[in-house]
């Protein structure tokens, strides 16, 4: 197990012992995937644990239920105060918060209303997604067999548990090809986004990111990285990106909550730039580590102390 317990998992309102925050086998959602789900940091930084962009979080989970007709039986200050009490509850500074609201047991058709609708909301301490290496040197990716959900198939833009069988699909195959990530492609071939991350490239010096259109999720880091850049006069734009394009990107990097900033050094055999971190994303990567410690302040805004 290369996770790490905290104390407590905040379930409906208790708190309860981590090893006993449990749920029945019948669990909906564990059946047919159909939940929802955030995934949110908490930093340490001079003034306390601050969780970055939170209140943002918590309104994408509750634009994601909505897009997928659910209604979270928790309002967005409900859910805010919960995960503020859940760190506080658990001593970290320090760490990933997984918000999750699952029908429960109940029902076993596909009728999903017949089950009770549960939040969880649980905390650990966390090591970036793809490695202190990746971070520092940059990841080997894969231009995935699998595309990407198409809206007319699932709901890409909702954090959508069933939406993550075809992100795994996608990582699994990238890692038993022997590389550390996956790039999906959406049904018309253009680049959208990693398994869980948005994408960036560097071309001629502008920074330049899929819409969403293109299937991507809306990212809270790639919202962060847009507003970084412009605040910084980095060129930027929203445009489709064919692998082609990728492929001769002069820099690249995957942005999320859990990946953070974490350059791309190789897609496919094919070196980005010179192989290693490029300059523009060196640039962004630092701004956003200093800005979620609470080191920028004018991003303040950003940060919701614990
Ligand atoms: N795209 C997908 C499919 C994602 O799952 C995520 C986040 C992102 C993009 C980036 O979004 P954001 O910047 O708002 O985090 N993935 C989750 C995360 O916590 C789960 C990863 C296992 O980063």
């Amino acid at each position: 197990m290369n996770l790490n317990p905290t104390r407590f998992i905040w379930m409906d309102g208790k708190l309860v012992p981590w090893g006993e925050a449990k749920v029945h086998v019948l669990t909906h959602t564990l059946h047919y995937g159909y939940g929802v789900f955030e995934g949110i940091r908490c930093y340490r930084t001079p003034r306390g644990a601050a969780v970055f962009r939170l209140r943002d979080h918590i309104l994408r989970l509750q634009r994601s239920a909505e897009t997928v007709g659910m209604k979270l039986p928790y309002s967005v200050e409900e859910l805010i105060e919960a995960t503020k009490q859940t760190i506080r509850a658990n001593g970290v500074e320090e760490c990933y918060i997984r918000p999750i609201a699952y029908y429960g047991y109940g029902a076993m058709g596909l009728n999903p209303r017949g089950s009770p609708l549960s939040v969880a909301i649980a905390v650990w301490p966390w090591g970036t997604y793809l490695g202190e290496e990746g971070l520092e040197h940059g990841v080997r990716v894969k231009i995935s067999p699998w595309r990407r959900v198409h809206s007319s198939i699932l709901p890409p833009t909702a954090k959508l548990v069933a939406n993550y069988a075809n992100s795994i699909l996608a990582k699994l195959d990238a890692l038993d090809s022997g590389y550390d990530e996956a790039i999906l492609l959406n049904l018309e071939g253009s680049v959208s986004e990693g398994p869980g991350e948005n994408i960036f490239i560097v071309e001629s010096g502008t920074l330049v990111t899929p819409p969403i259109s293109a299937g991507a999720l809306a990212g809270i880091t790639r919202d962060s990285i847009i507003r970084i850049a412009e605040d910084r006069g980095i060129p930027f734009k929203e445009d489709y990106i064919s692998k082609e394009k990728l492929y001769a990107a002069d820099e690249a990097f995957f942005t999320g909550t859990a990946a953070e900033v974490t350059p791309i050094r190789e897609v496919d055999g094919h070196p980005i730039g010179n192989g290693k971190k490029g300059k523009i994303t060196a640039e962004l990567q630092a701004m956003y580590f200093r800005i979620v410690r609470g080191e920028e302040r004018g991003y303040e805004e950003w940060l919701d102390y614990v």
